[in-house]
């Protein structure tokens, strides 16, 4: 058995949530949020048999698109404002980021 973890924009979670469920995966949300943007994204966690990861992948390649976000900098305390660029930096986001783990034991009790 694998888990997949996959971290998806907070737009994209419905409908993957959703297109997984109904393809006959189970899952389960949780809300985070990204460490460099610092905003709300959600990560899924999907337990499955090995044979059944493409097909999740699958799904989540169908909902998770790639948009461009922008990081607003916040001037810095310690330095002299002049060197400061105040203009916002682009990244792009996404579709999905993804990692397949091996599960030693699933029970549910
Ligand atoms: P964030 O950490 O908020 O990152 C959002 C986007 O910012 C990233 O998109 C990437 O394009 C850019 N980015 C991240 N760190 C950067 C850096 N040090 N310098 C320049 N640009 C940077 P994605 O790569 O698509 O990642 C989307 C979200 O997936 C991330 O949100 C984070 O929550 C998660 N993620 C990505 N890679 C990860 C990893 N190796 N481990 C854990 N979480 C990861």
């Amino acid at each position: 058995m694998k888990l997949v973890v996959a971290i998806v924009h907070a737009d994209d979670a419905g409908p993957c949530v959703t297109s997984l469920t109904d393809a006959g995966h189970e899952v389960t949300r949780l809300n985070t949020s990204g460490g460099f943007l610092q905003k709300g994204n959600a990560t899924l966690l999907v337990g499955a048999a090995a044979e059944q990861v493409d097909a999740v992948i699958a799904v989540l390649r169908s909902r998770a698109r790639s948009r461009n976000e922008y990081l607003n900098p916040v001037p810095p305390m310690a330095e002299p404002a002049e060197f400061f660029t105040p203009f916002p930096v682009e990244v792009q986001v996404g579709g999905a980021t993804v990692f397949v783990l091996d599960v030693e034991r699933f029970e549910k009790l």
